[in-house]
């Protein structure tokens, strides 16, 4: 009986909420976003300045709107902005950057990072207010203590982390989506349980004054997208 309940209860629907837009706007809208998103690049030299309060807590609110398996939401985002903290974190990342440029990566890779100009010292891991970071969770806890898998975790976690980018972006703010591999260390430091799996480590905060960005090329989109 409680089954067929809930049953019930999860198949109830609900009128979508959905305010449409004049046809004359909508291509503008859709402009005005692409050339917006257009102007956002990988920051790694970022100031110290503080995020304005809310800014980043409203982003967040975006990315966990993101649609995912099974409505589990199998994500976590730990946030971090005490400087002990990211210490530790940077010091962690660059032991293993360091092995990563020295010996892990194949020559191949290296050669394709050369103009991005990356190395093995992560200064914007301290100097940034703040760090995401985010983790995929590959179970979850229902509010009746059942352990359930989740489903599609990574694509799932992925287009969260795509909603937060562009979130942060369209707020003002600049990003770096930064991948020591492996991240394990952030399990130990955060003290997030094995069953979540660090996905990145995402940098926030405003760009340095005179920051300076690799001169990269993107292909026209034409060349990416075909219509049928
Ligand atoms: N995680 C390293 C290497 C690196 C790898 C890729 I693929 C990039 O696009 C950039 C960097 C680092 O952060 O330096």
């Amino acid at each position: 009986l409680i089954i067929f309940f809930n049953n019930v209860l999860e198949r109830s629907k609900t009128p979508l909420n959905f305010r449409e837009i004049p046809e004359s706007e909508m291509k503008k809208r859709a402009q005005v976003f692409s050339s917006h998103l257009m102007q956002r690049r990988s920051v790694r030299d970022f100031s110290d300045r503080l995020i304005p309060e809310g800014v980043l807590e409203a982003c967040l609110g975006s990315a966990v709107t993101a649609p995912n398996g099974a409505n589990l939401q199998p994500w976590h985002f730990s946030v971090i902005r005490d400087p002990k903290i990211k210490k530790a974190i940077r010091e962690a990342a660059e032991e293993e950057e360091k092995q990563f440029y020295n010996s892990r990566a194949p020559k191949e890779w290296l050669d394709s990072l050369a103009p991005i100009g990356t190395n093995a010292k992560k200064p914007f891991l301290e100097n940034a207010p703040a760090l995401v970071a985010i983790f995929q969770k590959s179970e979850i806890t229902s509010p009746d203590g059942t352990l359930s898998r989740t489903y599609y975790s990574k694509e799932s976690v992925g287009i969260a982390t795509g909603f937060l980018i562009s979130s942060l972006h369209h707020a003002g703010l600049a990003t770096l989506t930064h991948t020591p591999s492996p991240m394990k260390f952030l399990n130990e430091i955060l003290a997030r349980p094995l069953s979540e799996k660090p996905f990145l480590l995402l940098v926030v905060g405003f760009p340095a004054p005179n920051c300076q960005v690799p001169e990269i090329a993107r292909l026209p989109t034409e060349k990416m997208v075909e219509f049928h």
